[in-house]
């Protein structure tokens, strides 16, 4: 990310104005300065608090990119007193009826997910009667963090039960029309030479965990069919290459599954997440029409901690086929850290399988994450 570095230069105008009768008031006062502030001098008269904010496009003073909405809030003693919200592209906002005295200007950059980019506060200041004050806020980047999204480019065809097929080896097959595929099941059990069902073909170049930024020097992945009644889950094992992306068909019958990947590094921006296990739990299941759909992601954002940095404000986000959604599909997330578990809050929101979640306050610093797993599952 370019301009992580950078701040944010923010000018505050203190408009001294004996009088000014509070019409429309904040945007989003926390609380009514008219019942939170009674240390205040309000004999003294009011204010108006014009903050300005310069949009740069220049790299010595720009926002993150990612800033969608700056937060400002007026603080006396520690306290939010008033608070206001600039939307990307707005250049300025008012605060109208301040009561005169000293203040702090806080101001946080945020992103489309409120998570906090970059803040900052200025020096205390006096807001006076007929004085125009000019403060200066400079933001810097709360964390280095890695982000990124990008198509998973999961693609596949369904092929109907009854379709003509040939077993190669336990795992490996050819169907007609399709051509070699793997499969962790016999997909002809009843040895007829026909599939015993629909499958769900994902094909070669589809990269289940593989996203923009992803690399991994595992070389294959383990593809386990899970909630099996076996006592040991039917496997396949797939080549991959650096990016994720699958060198075989796979074919898969209805049913949950788990890819399993070591060795990943998530890079952006210069930055890396080491995770030495990822794991993505998915469906191929039947919708009410029959069709076959799957749920693994059709595209993936993220924002992650970077060796080093406490975990908080993470998120992955994971857009599913909308007939997932439909079916009640249900999102999963799991965060093991190399040095011990953490406590992490999830908080599904969405259709999309967005998940948030933070450390708690203090919590340890991340090294290399042992195991990350998400996914997708059917009930
Ligand atoms: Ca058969």
């Amino acid at each position: 990310m370019k301009g992580w570095k950078a701040g944010l230069m923010a000018i505050l105008v203190g408009l001294g104005m004996a009088v000014l009768v509070g019409c429309g008031g904040s945007k989003a006062p926390v609380k009514s300065p008219q019942q939170s502030i009674s240390p205040l001098d309000m004999s003294a008269g009011y204010g108006t608090v014009v903050l300005s904010v310069q949009w740069s496009k220049g790299k010595s003073r720009v926002i993150p990119e990612a800033t969608e909405r700056i937060v400002a809030r007026l603080k006396r003693s520690g306290m939010t007193l008033f608070e206001k919200v600039i939307e990307r592209g707005q250049t300025q906002v008012v605060f109208e009826k301040v009561p005169v005295g000293e203040w702090v200007l806080e101001a946080e950059a945020q992103d489309r997910f409120g998570a906090v980019l970059a803040k900052g506060q200025s020096e205390s200041f006096t807001l006076e009667a007929n004085q125009n004050k000019q403060v200066t806020v400079e933001l810097t980047a709360v964390a280095l963090v890695v982000t990124g999204s990008g198509p998973t480019q999961v693609t596949g065809t369904r092929v109907a039960q009854g379709t003509p097929v040939s077993r190669i080896d336990a795992n490996t097959f050819n169907i007609s029309g399709v051509g070699t595929v793997l499969s962790p099941m016999n997909l002809d059990a009843n040895n007829d030479g026909r599939l015993d069902t629909d499958v769900f073909v994902v094909l070669a170049g589809s990269a289940p965990l593989g996203f923009a930024g992803f690399s991994t020097t595992d070389n294959a992945v383990v593809v386990v069919r899970t909630r099996a009644r076996q006592e040991q889950p039917p496997s396949v094992t797939v080549n991959i290459d650096a990016s994720g992306a699958l060198l075989r068909n796979v074919a898969l019958p209805p049913g949950d599954y788990e890819v399993t990947v070591e060795n990943v590094t998530i890079s952006s921006g210069g930055n890396q997440l080491r995770i030495g296990e990822m794991t993505y739990a998915f469906s191929v299941f039947k919708d009410a029409a029959g069709n076959l759909h799957h749920t693994l992601p059709t595209a993936v954002s993220y924002r992650l901690p970077v060796v080093g940095q406490p975990i908080e404000n993470v998120f992955l986000e994971l857009t599913v086929d909308p007939a997932a959604s439909t079916a009640g599909a249900r999102r999963v997330l799991f965060v093991d850290h190399a040095n011990g578990e953490i406590n992490l809050t999830n908080v599904p929101v969405g259709t999309d399988g967005k998940v948030t979640f933070k450390a708690q306050p203090g919590g340890p610093n991340l090294g290399t994450v042992s195991f990350v797993g998400v996914g997708v599952l059917l009930p």
